[in-house]
C-alpha cells in the first residue's frame, strides 16, 4: 500500500481523517451511480427525488485547474434531545450526521488548509456521492448497511468532499472494499425494521429506509407496511448502526441538548406553525438537527410509541 501524503497524517493528528484521489476519477464517481439505475437496481422515485447534482459531478467554473478530490471524515457523536409529554421526560434521538452541519463543514475545511500548511492549495467543496469516493479513496469501508466505516469511530463520521489543486503523486483509487465481518454478520440485516437491507443483494432498498420516509415533509405520512414499533429517532434511524460490531466503542457517543416543555411539545404536535412562536422554536430545533417540516409527524409516531 502507498504511503499516506503527509497532509492526511496532519488531519489524523487533529482529529479528523481522509481520503485523496486525482481528479481524473470525478467522472467515474457519478458514471456507478448512474449505471445502478440504468441496471434497474435504484428505485425510480427515489432516483428522481434524490439525484442531485453528485449523480452528475462536474467541475465548478471557481477550480477548473483542480487536480484532486479530498474527502475529510469529521467524527460526531448522537445528539440526545427530551421532549416532556404527559409527565413522561421522553429521551429522543437525532443520530450523527443531522446536527452541525455547518459547523462540521467549516472544520473540514479549516483543519484540511491547515493540514496542506505551508502550502496554500485552494479547496473547494463538493457534491459527490460522499461514501463512494470514501470508499474508493481507501478512507473508508462499505458495511453492508451501505454506511462507510472509519477505523475507531466506526460509522459515527460526516463525510465532506473538496476540489484541490493539490496534485496527488500516487492514484489511490481502491476497489470497493465491504467490512470483514460483514461476509458472516447479519446483525444490521435481522435489525433493519422495513427490510430495507436485503439478503440477495448488497445495495439496499433506499426507498424502503425508514431515514427516507421520515425525512420527507411531515404532509407524508408512513406507508401502512411501516410498523408502528419501528420508529426509533425523531428524524433517521440507528437500528443498523446500532447493531453493528464496529461501532461498541461509539455507540454510547452522545450529547445531550435542549428540552422541550409539556407546552412546547403541544405546540409541535399541533402541527400549526405560523405564528411568532414559530420562530423561537424553529432555533432551537436547529440546534439539535432538526426543523419544523418534519413534524407534527416524526415527534408523534415516538411518542405514541413511547406514552401509552
Ligand atoms: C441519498 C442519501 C440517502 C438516502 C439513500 C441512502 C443510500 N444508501 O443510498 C436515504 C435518505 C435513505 C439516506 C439514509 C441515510 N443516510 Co444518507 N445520504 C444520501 C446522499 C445524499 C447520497 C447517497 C448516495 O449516493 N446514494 C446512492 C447509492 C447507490 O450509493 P451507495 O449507498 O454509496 O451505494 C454503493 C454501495 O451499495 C456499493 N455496493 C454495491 N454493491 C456492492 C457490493 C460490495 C461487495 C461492496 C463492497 C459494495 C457494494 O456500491 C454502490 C455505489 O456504486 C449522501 C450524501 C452524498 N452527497 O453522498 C448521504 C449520506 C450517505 N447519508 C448519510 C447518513 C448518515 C445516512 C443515515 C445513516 C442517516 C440516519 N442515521 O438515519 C441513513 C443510512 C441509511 C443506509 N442504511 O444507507 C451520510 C453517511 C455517513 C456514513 N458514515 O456513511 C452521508 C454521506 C451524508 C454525509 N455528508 O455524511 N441517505
Ligand atoms: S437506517 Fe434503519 S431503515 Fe434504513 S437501512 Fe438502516 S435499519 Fe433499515
Ligand atoms: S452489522 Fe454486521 S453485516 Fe452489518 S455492517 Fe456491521 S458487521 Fe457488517
Amino acid at each position: 500500500m502507498s504511503e499516506r501524503p503527509s497532509f492526511i497524517r496532519r488531519l489524523e493528528q487533529n482529529g479528523c481523517y481522509g481520503g485523496v484521489v486525482s481528479v481524473e476519477h470525478l467522472d467515474e464517481l457519478g458514471a456507478e451511480i448512474r449505471s445502478l439505475h440504468s441496471e434497474g437496481l435504484l428505485d425510480n422515485d427515489f432516483y428522481r427525488e434524490r439525484a442531485g447534482s453528485y449523480f452528475k459531478p462536474k467541475l465548478p467554473r471557481s477550480i477548473r485547474n483542480a487536480r484532486s478530490i479530498i474527502v475529510v471524515a469529521v467524527p460526531t457523536p448522537l445528539i440526545r434531545t427530551t421532549f416532556l409529554w404527559k409527565g413522561f421526560r421522553v429521551r429522543t434521538i437525532v443520530p450523527p450526521t443531522y446536527c452541525d452541519v455547518r459547523r462540521i463543514t467549516w472544520r473540514a475545511k479549516k483543519e484540511l488548509k491547515e493540514a496542506f500548511e505551508p502550502n496554500d492549495y485552494r479547496c473547494v467543496k463538493a457534491e459527490l456521492p460522499l461514501k463512494l469516493l470514501a470508499v474508493r479513496s481507501g478512507l473508508a469501508r462499505y458495511g453492508r448497511n451501505n454506511i462507510t466505516y472509519i477505523p475507531r469511530y466506526g460509522s459515527f463520521h460526516r463525510l465532506t468532499a473538496f476540489y484541490s489543486d493539490y496534485e496527488c503523486t500516487t492514484d489511490n483509487w481502491s476497489d470497493k472494499r465491504a467490512l470483514p465481518l460483514c461476509k458472516k454478520c447479519k446483525a444490521c440485516t435481522d435489525a433493519c425494521p422495513t427490510n430495507a437491507i436485503q439478503k440477495d443483494r448488497f445495495l439496499i432498498r433506499a426507498e424502503r429506509c425508514l431515514t427516507l420516509l421520515n425525512e420527507k415533509d411531515a404532509g407524508h405520512g408512513f406507508p401502512d407496511w411501516v410498523d408502528t414499533s419501528a420508529h426509533n429517532s425523531i428524524v433517521g434511524c440507528m437500528l443498523c448502526q446500532r447493531a453493528c460490531p464496529y461501532n461498541k466503542n461509539v455507540v454510547d457517543w452522545c450529547e445531550s441538548r435542549e428540552e422541550f416543555s409539556e407546552e412546547e411539545t403541544a405546540y409541535l404536535l399541533r402541527g400549526r406553525f405560523s405564528n411568532d412562536r414559530a420562530s423561537h422554536i424553529k432555533s432551537k430545533l436547529q440546534r439539535v438537527g432538526l426543523s419544523l417540516n418534519l413534524f407534527p409527524r416524526n415527534l408523534k409516531a415516538l411518542l405514541d410509541k413511547e406514552v401509552q
